[in-house]
């Protein structure tokens, strides 16, 4: 077992044992935008589906989207972001409303 961080030879240099490094991903917050036309049920229907909220949050958050213009869905890594942006995208054109999603870094 490894007990100490520095090793000190008499007096002469500190050696630094190399700290494994793991950086931390950068997450991206996936962006529902309001608009007037997709139905308020179409909305929440996507965050349960492709967010996995319970009605009560996807309703709160559609709300939030609805009053304010704008909301966040989750944050995730960048792929995964990407993956639910085009899915909402796809799912939304598929029943012709022009629900906007995009993502942005945290
Ligand atoms: N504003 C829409 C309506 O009144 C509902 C809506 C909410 C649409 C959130 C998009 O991201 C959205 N039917």
């Amino acid at each position: 077992m490894m007990k100490e961080k520095q090793t000190r030879y008499s007096d002469g240099p500190v050696v630094e044992e190399a700290k494994p490094k793991l950086q931390k991903p950068q997450l991206y917050k996936v962006i529902l935008l309001n608009d007037d036309f997709t139905p308020m049920e179409f909305v929440v229907v996507v965050l349960e589906r492709f967010f996995h909220k319970n009605r009560e949050d996807a309703t709160r958050i559609m709300l939030h989207v609805h009053q304010k213009g704008i909301g966040v869905c989750g944050l995730y890594t960048r792929e995964i972001a990407e993956t639910k942006v085009r899915m909402v995208l796809a799912f939304a054109r598929e029943q012709q409303h022009p629900l906007q999603c995009t993502m942005e870094p945290e």
